[in-house]
């Protein structure tokens, strides 16, 4: 009966009253009531244990999405520089709750090599207030031979 174990997570996402959760590359951690807190969701940016390969010509980024409708931006900053963060696209307008997967979301050209912090950002209404929401991940931004965007 996949639709009553469907119907069933929705409940479990409704009765937690869950924020975004991040998937993948992996977050350094989810703490739902710190979300709302800058600059990582309520985690310590530098404490890198888990880092995750991340093509510079485009990564993979994909959460579990509970609010609609709401603006995205994916943002990086390198471990030496935690205070600068970057934004890796226009801010993404989405509508519609539920699981994505944004393919191929690039990195800065010139980070190949370096190790930085993914940062997805949520904005949205929650309880008829604003809302910001953040998650992190450890992220090398790796160069893969051969797929490397032609840059001067
Ligand atoms: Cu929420």
């Amino acid at each position: 009966m996949r639709s009553i174990s469907l119907l069933s997570l929705l409940g479990l996402v409704a009765s937690v009253n869950a924020h975004f959760l991040l998937l993948y590359p992996t977050p350094i951690g989810f703490d739902d009531d710190a979300e709302g807190e800058g600059p990582c969701g309520g985690f310590d940016p530098t404490t890198a244990t888990n880092f995750t390969n991340f093509p510079i010509e485009g990564g993979a980024i994909s959460y579990l999405n509970t609010h609609s409708p709401v603006t995205w931006e994916f943002q990086a900053a390198l471990t030496s520089n935690l205070t600068h963060w970057v934004n890796l696209t226009p801010t993404l307008n989405q509508t519609g709750a539920g699981y994505y997967c944004n393919p191929l979301i690039p990195g800065p050209a010139s980070w190949v090599g370096k190790n930085a912090i993914l940062r997805i950002v949520e904005h949205g209404m929650e309880d008829m207030k604003d809302m910001i929401l953040y998650q992190v991940s450890h992220v090398c931004q790796v160069y893969i031979l051969g797929r490397r965007l032609l840059t001067s």
